[in-house]
């Protein structure tokens, strides 16, 4: 049985697109919850982490004896796997694109991923009208988001990003949780399209985990002050 060691689900964006991949293409996997408390050397998630995977960071896949770590090399080793799933489009132009789209992803969009850190169950909307209103890179980055997004949907004709739900779909679910905690500006049908990802059972099961698991953590909340207990 294939393991996949995660992060925090309200948290751990890297993490859910590997797990949010093999839910939704129906491949078994056993799940491993590393906790984050501090990414420091001594903490329990290093030392868990580094147990299974010396970069020390989330997602790990264990395959047997086989281990593979980082997002992408995941993506492509369960669609090497799966070949009948199709997690990549059949074409080899279209595929060619699918790969861009993700390196672009996996590469890119810094100042989102920076100023605009995952946090599901939180409504960071006021932070993130302040943000666009200050960030010129942020704005042109969600603008980059809604170019790519309505470029592929227009040419595969939807309802997801090439067509069926794949690996490009999985690889910007977060960007879709993002986009919405933070309120930022898009139009109607790139919402739309975000709704659509949010509705795949596979989505909504983690973003049902990720908002009942009601932890807060100081380091990754960097706009909002612990709940008093
Ligand atoms: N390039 C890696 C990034 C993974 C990553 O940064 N994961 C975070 C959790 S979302 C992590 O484990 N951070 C621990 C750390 O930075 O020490 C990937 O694509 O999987």
């Amino acid at each position: 049985m294939l393991k996949l060691y995660v992060g925090n689900k309200n948290y751990s964006s890297w993490s859910m697109r590997p797990w949010v991949l093999m839910k939704q293409a129906g491949i078994p996997f056993e799940e491993v919850m590393v906790r984050f408390d501090s990414f420091d050397a001594g903490s329990n998630f290093k030392q868990a982490v580094m147990a299974i995977n010396p970069a020390g960071k989330v997602p790990v896949l264990q395959d047997g004896e086989i281990v593979v770590y980082d997002t992408l090399a995941i993506c492509e080793y369960l669609a090497e796997s799966f070949p009948d799933l199709k997690l990549w489009p059949e074409d080899r132009a279209r595929r060619a694109r699918a790969r861009s789209a993700c390196a672009e992803m996996h590469a890119g969009f810094g100042t989102l991923r920076n100023a605009c850190g995952m946090n599901i169950e939180a409504d960071l909307s006021a932070q993130g009208r302040l943000l666009m209103r200050d960030s010129a890179a942020l704005r042109a980055e969600v603008d980059r988001i809604v170019q790519l997004f309505r470029e592929l949907l227009r040419s595969s004709g939807g309802p997801m990003l090439f067509g069926e739900f794949g690996i490009a779909d999985a690889y910007f679910a977060p960007v879709g949780t993002r986009i919405k905690t933070y309120a930022l500006p898009v139009p109607g049908d790139v919402t739309a399209y975000i709704e659509r990802v949010q509705a795949l059972p596979g989505v909504k099961a983690w973003i049902d985990d990720a908002l009942a698991e009601k932890i807060f953590l100081d380091f990754e909340e960097p706009y909002r002050e612990a709940p008093r207990s």
